[in-house]
């Protein structure tokens, strides 16, 4: 039986005749974090409220058997997801999910409360990333958070929105990597509204409030992440898209791309470069819209392989943060996050086992013959032997052998819980 190495060297030699370098390839895919997000692992309850349910501004469904209840559970099934994920990587956490005994609200929340995640970060050499949580919660009011037209619902939320900020600096600080805090609030109408601006002012200024004070870059930057619709917001979300591309690039601030937050037909992939030509940098949040769905678990379509063949052909992937953002509770939640991980990272390789100089010269030279041919070709390229040596070098499993260790797992933990 030839063997994962000797499949490689195989690999190796076919895509040399392309120009490609696979080691090169590998060092590159080596090297890019993928912020894995925390609310796969309990479908987005968190650990503010005893029982934590979705009461506003977001919705999962689903009710497969062994969802994380502490931040304990929480740990010990990132920690078995992130064992069977090639790389180090980083754990994008939101604000709901802190851990402390004593009792806090949003408006409350301290560094402190989140200690054991960084405690735990820095046993697993991993960079922790946050988020406000603008939703689930009391004080979403009328649909509104940081737009409501009550100046007191609003101070509530920008005073969360500062405490948060203070949060991502202390990650920043005592993980050494920046921690990037990003922004998203539902604020929005079911029905058609008679005044869309005034919403847009008091989103804006409060925004300000919660920026005003200057904090560390080295420590943490902000994204802010716009929104179509959504369920219960269906003709109008304040922080539509051009709101937060202005907002953003007048701030200073990195611009979030929900895959899932556009109109049916419209992808992030053409916006990446025009972007990047004007923002100070680019946050993701790689997910599968499905109808009115935004939040499918990842999967190798197209569109994921136009992203990252835009990141790697651009040479975006330095001012890029790559964020997931997906949650499944009708399926087995580490494979969730497994099967999402992987994929964005084998969508990567794909995009940097191409050869893009050449691909680039053929355009150039308008041979758009040459340009079909080749990348056409490449499709049947032995990229899945380049994907499981990469694994192999990683001491993560090959192929479905992931798989069995979740079921595993679930045998084990989760259905004991
Ligand atoms: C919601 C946004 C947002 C959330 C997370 C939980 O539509 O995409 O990013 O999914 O903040
Ligand atoms: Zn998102």
């Amino acid at each position: 039986m030839t063997t994962i190495a000797e499949k490689y060297a195989q690999a190796k030699e076919k895509y040399a005749q392309i120009g490609v370098d696979t080691d090169e390839a590998l060092k590159k895919l080596q090297d890019v974090k993928i912020s894995m997000h925390c609310w796969q692992g309990d479908d987005v309850k968190g650990f503010l409220f005893p029982d934590g349910d979705l009461t506003g501004g977001i919705m999962s469904t689903g009710n497969y058997p062994g969802a994380a209840h502490t931040p304990e559970q929480l740990r010990q099934d990132l920690e078995k997801a992130f064992s069977l994920i090639p790389g180090k990587h980083k754990l994008n956490l939101h604000a709901i999910y802190l851990d402390t005994d004593e009792k806090v609200d949003l408006n409350e929340i301290e560094p402190r409360h989140f200690e054991k995640w960084v405690d735990w970060a820095k046993e697993q050499g991993i960079g922790l990333d946050f988020n406000p949580t603008f939703f689930s919660h009391p004080m979403l009011k009328d649909g509104y958070t940081l737009a409501h037209p009550d100046k007191e619902v609003r101070d509530f939320w920008i005073e969360h929105g500062k405490r948060s900020r203070k949060i991502a600096a202390y990650f920043g600080k005592e993980l050494g990597q920046i921690s990037i805090n990003n922004f998203w609030v539902p604020d929005g109408m079911k029905d058609n509204p008679i005044d869309r601006y005034t919403p847009r002012k008091r989103l804006m200024a409060s925004l300000d409030e919660i920026f005003a004070e200057e904090l560390p870059e080295k420590y943490t930057q902000e994204a802010v992440e716009s929104k179509l619709f959504g369920v219960g917001a269906e003709s109008y979300t304040v922080g539509s898209h051009e709101f937060y591309m202005g907002y953003g690039l007048t701030r200073n601030k990195l611009i979030c791309l929900d895959a899932g937050h556009f109109h049916p037909t419209e992808v992030i992939s053409n916006k990446l470069s025009s972007l990047a030509l004007f923002s100070k940098g680019i946050m993701l949040h790689v997910s599968r819209p499905v109808r009115w769905d935004s939040d499918h678990v990842v999967i190798m379509d197209d569109e994921l392989q136009e992203i990252a063949k835009e990141l790697v052909r651009n040479d975006l992937l330095a001012k890029t943060n790559i964020g997931l953002d997906f949650f499944d509770a009708t399926i087995n939640r580490l494979a969730a996050w497994v099967i999402g991980t992987r994929n964005t990272q084998k969508a990567l390789l794909k995009a940097m086992l191409e050869p893009t100089e050449k691909l680039k010269q053929m355009e150039l030279s308008f041979d758009f013959t040459a340009r079909l041919a080749y990348t056409e070709e490449l499709k049947d390229f032995p990229f899945a032997d380049v994907w499981n040596y990469f694994c192999e070098l990683n001491g993560v499993p090959v192929g479905l052998a992931w798989y069995d260790e979740v079921k595993k797992y679930e045998q084990e933990v989760l259905l004991n819980r």
